[in-house]
């Protein structure tokens, strides 16, 4: 392959492990393999009521009248909420994090097939069920917008006509890049004899997290003192605070959030649902704690959605593999509601990274967002805000180029990728990408992978396929991506004017032990273990030592919380960051207790120590202890051993990795087996490697599921197909191969322990591989491209030339 010996490339050796860092076990673990973790679910307070949700059955219709007398006669049942009620208390309809506004039960119309319409308020979860079945609901059925490329046609109905004047289902426009130059690149290559330009228009199908807890709330308002706390399962404790508190009208000190154990958030628990509203709203009804936990239906069908881009990609391209710009368009299914997770000036999220990981002269997209009549959400799913699309996109597009132009795809991706000596580099869109070595990365992959050896043996398959042998053919796909994640810098990112900086507060106790308290809220990353591990390495001491706060809006700082793989790019720098303020505090002490100057000590092996005399040093617990005791501290300084700071980041940091999937493809049943999967990342310095591991393994699982078994489809009338997990598949150990993961370190070098997120690469990363393995198997047939999921039924049809359409 062309670059692996270029001297350029650097061999970056995992640098010095600071102590603390390491594989060691997860502390939360302790309870979870106990089976001691406590969800919102096991939350049982005196005198709980509990609530359902009755939805609506249709995607599409006007309603003409509700009656819930039957219903609120039923023993056991304390209220009955609708639109109307929540109309007269100015609560009907709710901001979203998208500055639209979404139906917390429905007045006018039901805009999708499960939308909240009335809330039972009882005894028990079971009467609340019960008696949904007797509100009776009669409804107007209206002609549905299902295909979101017809949903701008004149004479469409108009999901939203809430909304004054509008007469289309048209929510935004959007582009990034530069228009002229990318049409001026493009207008030379459709002239020039040596360059292409190759198009492909590539789905990315909706998809749902679908996270093993569902989403729920326990409200209680105190009719007391007029605090309400609601124990809820979410990403963002405290911006839904603020939310709550901008929406009700009550200070931020009346509420608190607290966000206990998560059963697995993957982005579908960063919006604000219908059910939290209610359930808030019946405890203030009703004067008691209400519970309201959804079941796996409601969450498949109502809840944030991922994905649903339309994309066609465009390629200028010499006909030797050099990739000169890249032009795309989008056509985004946002649902009835825009209710997507993204900071405000960017309403197709990250997705102007589709510039992927190559050096392009010029690059320009364009994203329209339109309304159907389909749940609402949007980024969710292990997605860096649209990362996924725009990395599938530009991975898809790289091996159409090398199909169009017959190259080998691993070749031509040597060809263009951004060389180690280009960074930081700026890209056609504008990122400014930290730190990597790709070259570098992609060879390590390929090694690991035997890449020629698999080449050589899927030539041998197919020459027994061609000779009429039974066999399965071999597919060998590649993917190489770049995320953009830690969002991010207060200057250009905000979600509802809230900028992205995260608070962390650190307090070491005599005994030095110490408590963490961040903003950052984990459902399963095992931050109470890493973000201890933080703290240890700058302080000297066992990560046991240090108990890791979160979740509690009462007991944390401020902060926008976990996602976007942002909480070690941000949250994991204020630890960082406060650790080492504490650690200037403790220089002052240390010097008190040696009686020499602060100048005169150095920081070594973990402890404050006399430089040239190794014998006079203090460690972080001996400093804790003088801090609290009577030991004379300097003028103005006042003792104990804490600090807070606010992390605002100076950039995104930029993880890369290499991925191969190896698969084997029966081209008579459209049976794919993945046989290998080979997955080298870099997320710079790893605080601990058994953890950023099994991030890798779950996203490489997510990519199993997305690129071959999973997609939200609709029926004509907007009935939802994947309601359930019968419908909807989760993949399981049985699907998956044993993953072989490498690594290669490129430090990002504005972070100050030089890590970069990991929490969704897999995720981005794998399902491009994949396809592109499926596409590759199915060379003899002359398949180009066959949009996810590769159902058997999507495989075999692609092969007989009759790509399956969704
Ligand atoms: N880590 C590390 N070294 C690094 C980078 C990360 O040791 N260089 C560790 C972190 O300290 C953390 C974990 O790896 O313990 C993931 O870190 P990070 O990449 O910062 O991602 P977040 O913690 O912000 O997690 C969010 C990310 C997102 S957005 C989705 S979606 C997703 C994901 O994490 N949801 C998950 N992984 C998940 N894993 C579980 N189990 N459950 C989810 O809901
Ligand atoms: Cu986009 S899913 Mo994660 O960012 O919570």
């Amino acid at each position: 392959i062309a670059g692996v010996q270029d001297p350029s490339v650097q061999i970056h050796a995992a640098p010095e492990t600071p102590q603390g860092y390491g594989s060691m076990k997860r502390k939360e673990d302790a309870r979870f393999v106990r089976g001691r973790g406590h969800y919102v679910d096991d939350i049982v307070l005196p005198g709980m009521l509990h609530g359902a949700v009755l939805r609506s059955p249709l995607a599409h219709a006007r309603i003409v009248s509700i009656d819930t007398s039957a219903a609120e006669a039923h023993p056991k049942v304390h209220a009955v909420i609708t639109g109307e009620t929540l109309a007269g208390l100015g609560l009907a309809w709710m901001p979203t994090l998208s500055y639209d506004t979404q139906a917390v039960l429905a007045t006018d119309k039901v805009r999708f097939q499960g939308q909240e319409v009335a809330f039972v308020v009882a005894d028990d979860k079971y009467s609340a069920r019960d008696a949904l079945a007797l509100i009776d609901v009669e409804y107007e059925p209206l002609t549905p917008v299902i295909d979101a490329k017809t949903a701008l046609d004149r004479g469409s109905p108009v999901v939203r006509d809430d909304k004054e004047g509008k007469t289309d289902n048209h929510i935004f426009d959007w582009e990034s890049g530069d228009s002229a130059a990318t049409d001026k690149v493009f207008a030379e290559a459709e002239a020039a004899e040596d360059q292409v330009v190759v198009t492909a228009d590539v789905l990315y199908p909706r998809v749902h997290p679908a996270p093993l807890e569902t989403c729920g709330a326990l409200a209680d308002m105190d009719p007391v003192t007029g605090k309400l706390t609601l124990w809820t399962t979410t990403q963002a404790p405290h911006a839904h605070r603020t939310l709550y508190a901008m929406v009700a009208g009550l200070p931020e000190h009346k509420i608190r959030v607290v966000s206990p154990d998560i059963g697995g958030g993957f982005g579908n628990k960063v919006g604000i649902y219908p059910g939290y509203v209610c359930a808030i709203v019946a405890s203030i009804v009703t004067g008691k704690p209400v519970k309201w936990m959804e079941d796996r239906s409601e969450n498949l069908m109502s809840t944030s959605f991922a994905r649903d881009y339309h994309m066609r990609g465009e390629v200028a391209v010499t006909k030797d593999g050099r990739i000169r710009a890249v032009r795309v368009d989008v056509l985004a299914d946002h649902g009835a509601f825009n209710a997507t997770a993204q900071p405000t000036k960017f309403p197709a999220g990250f997705f102007g990274v589709f510039t992927g990981s190559y050096d392009l002269e010029a690059a320009h997209c364009a994203v329209t967002g339109v309304y159907t009549n389909k749940a609402s959400g949007g980024v969710a799913y292990a997605c860096s805000f649209r990362i996924t699309e725009a990395v599938y996109l530009i991975e898809r597009l790289v091996d159409i180029v090398a199909h169009d132009l017959e190259m080998d795809p691993a070749e031509l991706r040597m060809k263009n990728l951004l060389h180690a000596d280009q960074f930081p580099y700026q890209s056609a869109t504008g990122w400014v990408y930290d730190s990597g070595d790709y070259p570098h990365t992609l060879q390590v992959a390929l090694d690991k992978a035997g890449y020629q050896e698999l080449r050589a043996e899927q030539a041998e398959r197919r020459r027994r396929h061609e000779a009429g042998e039974r066999v399965d053919l071999l597919g060998i796909g590649l993917s190489f991506f770049t995320e953009a994640v830690g969002a991010g810098p207060r200057r250009e990112m905000d979600i509802l004017g809230l900028g992205m900086a995260d608070g962390a507060d650190l307090r070491v106790h005599p005994t030095g032990k110490a408590v963490l308290g961040i903003s950052a809220q984990t459902q399963g990353q095992g931050h109470e273990t890493t973000f201890a591990q933080i703290v240890a390495a700058e302080l000297g001491m066992s990560p046991d030592d240090i108990e890791v706060v979160h979740g509690d809006t009462d007991l944390t700082p401020f902060g926008l919380g976990t996602y976007g793989s942002r909480s070690t790019p941000v949250s994991g720098a204020a630890t960082a960051m406060v650790a080492r303020k504490v650690r200037e505090r403790a220089r002052i002490v240390a010097a008190a207790m040696l009686e020499v100057s602060a100048d005169d000590l150095e920081w070594n092996d973990g402890r404050w120590q006399v430089a040239g005399d190794p014998e006079a040093s203090k460690t972080i617990a001996e400093i804790a202890l003088a801090a609290h005791s009577s030991l004379e501290l300097p003028e103005g300084v006042e003792g104990h051993l804490d600090a807070s700071c606010v992390y605002n980041p100076p950039n995104l940091t930029y993880p890369c990795g290499a991925y191969v999937a190896v698969v084997d493809v029966d081209p008579r049943t459209g049976t794919v087996n993945v046989r290998r999967f080979i997955a080298v990342d870099d997320c710079g310095v790893r605080i601990n490697p058994m953890i950023v591991e099994g991030q890798v393994h779950g996203g490489l699982a997510d990519g199993v599921g997305m690129a071959l078994m999973q997609g939200i489809a609709f029926d004509l009338d907007g009935n939802c197909l994947g309601g359930s997990m019968m419908d909807y598949l989760l993949p399981t150990s049985l699907e998956c191969p044993s993953w072989e993961l490498g690594e290669t370190v490129t430090p990002s070098p504005h972070h100050p322990i030089g890590a970069k997120g990991i929490g969704e690469s897999a995720t981005v990363g794998s399902p491009p591989a994949i396809v592109n393995a499926v596409v590759d198997a199915l060379g003899p047939y002359g398949v180009r491209h066959a949009d996810m999921p590769l159902t058997p039924a999507a495989v075999w049809s692609a092969a007989q030339g009759r790509p399956l359409r969704t």
